[in-house]
């Protein structure tokens, strides 16, 4: 890290905003006395945070992007990488007394205006978006997802249950995606678990009720157990010697898949053609901050250009489907997505059970969440993650208003049965716009 600048602060009035790396990565404004959110747990780190970064509490840091209001009225600094196309340096800000000391990894731009942060954040993300491509967003689908119910048990006959409900109540759902827990093991995406039958039978049934088929896929993570990794040991991102730990997650430890290796993006093309033409047009791609992993690949790139390589292919595999980035790097993923989950999993716990705030948990979901509105109807589609509204969701009320306040994706991810009178209304209110206009920073919503 080395300084970039330095600046006069008000202690007791000045405050910092963090930009965290990816989906999870705990995203808010700080007061200088306030510790910032930092990883529970090296597990954490490298699922939810940027691995290869590892600050502790004594400064601020952001992921290409840093914000200080010195609270003296003279304006909001923003720090930022110009574009993410290639890399993203980090930024720091170390306060000493009144003095700040902002520093960077790489290249930033700075600028200053002469508003709160969130208006400030707003009228940059306006340029970053005009600067990486973002052309007219497109309206999300409303959509019903497995996730946040059935977990890594869904079953087929759990969907089809659930497409009847959705029927009979006439619930203004266009996509129902299936999430995780179909396949037998991350990379080998045509291999089901034997509570399924086939994932073309699904989409055509789907289709059969009038709706859209939408589909998960972790398509840069790689199980150990795979065929993938046993048959293509020379597919997965390296640290020279043996593939690079990409997390630790359904009781495994993961691999990243090479996207610069072309027989690789082959498998990822054929996997998202295939499903495109069983009939799935909706896709969430989770997970992929595995793309972005520093390591030895077949050609040589940047981890991020490497990403990008990978996000290209697959957009191009989906013809015009609607494309949903989760777990995913930030601002590399600017003009690539339809929309981004812009936080944490929400969850039916409100805290989070290790105390991070990066782990799933209504709590985390909604401060990642609030910390990323302005990138609504500007970067993308975001999505606050879904609506779950049965009775044994804590805090549901408070999700609910979250969601309405600041989603611009809206889906459902309840048992339809599960639900009482005030979660089906709830589910039929929110469910019943998708909002793409740009967040308006106001008053009220601070
Ligand atoms: C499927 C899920 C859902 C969900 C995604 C993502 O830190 N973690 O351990 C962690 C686990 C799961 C997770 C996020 C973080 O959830 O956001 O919507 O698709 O994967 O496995």
């Amino acid at each position: 890290m080395k300084p970039i600048d330095e600046l006069m602060v008000i202690p007791e009035s000045a405050q910092v905003y963090e930009h965290g790396w990816q989906s999870w990565s705990p995203t808010t404004t700080y007061r200088l006395s306030d510790t910032p959110w930092r990883p529970v747990s090296d597990r954490n780190r490298v699922i939810c945070y940027r691995p290869e970064t590892n600050p502790d509490t004594h400064a601020f840091w952001g992921e290409g992007l840093l914000a200080i209001d010195p609270g003296d009225g003279s304006g909001v600094r923003i720090y930022s990488v110009a574009d993410a196309q290639t890399d993203v340096p980090s930024i720091s800000v170390e306060v000493s007394g009144t003095r700040a000391t902002v520093s960077a990894s790489g290249p930033v731009v700075a600028r200053t205006e002469t508003t709160d942060i969130e208006t400030a954040l707003a009228g940059w993300a306006d340029d970053f978006a005009a600067g990486a491509g973002v052309a007219e967003l497109r309206r999300a689908p409303t959509i019903w997802c497995s996730w946040y119910q059935y977990f890594t048990t869904v079953s087929e006959s759990d969907i089809i249950e659930n497409i009847a409900a959705i029927e009979r109540l006439d619930l203004p759902v266009d996509v129902i995606q299936l999430d995780d827990g179909y396949q037998t093991a991350l990379g080998d995406w045509f291999d089901l678990t034997d509570r399924f039958e086939s994932l073309g039978g699904i989409a055509s049934r789907i289709k059969d009720s009038g709706r859209r088929a939408g589909i998960w896929v972790a398509p840069f993570l790689v199980a150990p157990e795979s065929e993938l990794a046993r048959n293509h040991p020379d597919w997965l991102v390296s640290d020279g010697s043996s593939p690079v730990h990409a997390g630790h997650n359904w009781g495994q430890d993961l691999f990243a898949l090479d996207t610069t290796h072309p027989a690789a993006l082959e498998w990822i093309a054929e996997v998202f053609s295939t499903m495109h033409r069983w009939g799935y047009d909706f896709f969430k791609i989770d997970f992929v901050y595995a793309a972005a992993l520093p390591g030895e690949r077949y050609e040589h790139m940047t981890p991020v250009a490497a990403y990008r390589h990978g996000l290209h292919c697959i957009r191009e595999a989906i013809g015009d489907s609607y494309l949903l980035g989760c777990g995913a790097p930030i601002l590399p993923s600017v003009g690539l997505v339809d929309a981004m989950r812009v936080s944490p999993d929400t969850e039916p716990q409100y805290l989070p059970k290790d105390g991070d705030r990066s782990q799933p948990s209504v709590v985390s979901a909604m401060m990642t969440g609030r910390g990323r509105a302005f990138q609504q109807g500007r970067f993308w589609v975001n999505d606050p993650d879904c609506l779950i509204a049965r009775p044994e969701i804590e805090g549901r009320e408070e999700w609910a208003e979250h969601i309405r306040q600041f989603g611009g994706l809206r889906g459902s991810s309840d048992r339809i049965a599960a639900l009482d009178e005030w979660g089906l209304e709830k589910t039929r209110e929110l469910l019943s716009e998708s909002p793409t206009d740009p967040f308006i920073p106001s008053r009220e919503t601070k």
